[in-house]
């Protein structure tokens, strides 16, 4: 996929409006619009990968940040200590469906395990 039809890629130029929360040079983090816990927010790096393994080939630095920022929004939302979820479904049997490369920041609630 190209980046001019990617919606993550829209969500960063602004074409597509988001509810942002945090946001780098390199990276953004915005509310999921169908959340599945309180918190539920996508980081992405502003540059297009399609899932994470192309961005650990591509620039694992910038994969690190995305992490890196992934934990400052729970942080900024408050559930740090109670524990959340990091998931990068990557590619479609995960659930993968959109390929831009994000990390789900989820928590708030307790969380099942194995998940679906
Ligand atoms: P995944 O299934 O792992 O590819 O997750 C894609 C997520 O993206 C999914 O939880 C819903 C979210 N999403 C899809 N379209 C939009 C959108 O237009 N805006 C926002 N904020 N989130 C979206």
């Amino acid at each position: 996929m190209s980046t001019s039809d990617c919606l993550f890629c829209k969500i960063v130029s602004g074409d597509v409006p988001a509810k942002i929360v945090r946001e780098t040079e390199r990276t953004v983090a915005f509310r999921d619009i169908n959340p599945q816990a309180p918190t539920h927010v996508l980081v992405i790096p502003r540059e297009h990968h399609a899932d994470a393994a192309a961005l650990a080939a591509a620039d694992p630095d910038l994969l690190a940040e995305v992490l890196k920022e992934a934990h400052g929004v729970a942080a900024d939302e408050g559930i740090a200590d109670t524990g959340y979820r990091l998931v990068f479904n990557t590619g479609p049997q995960a659930g993968q469906t959109v390929f831009h490369v994000h990390a789900h920041v989820l928590g708030g609630r307790g969380l099942n395990w194995p998940p679906g």
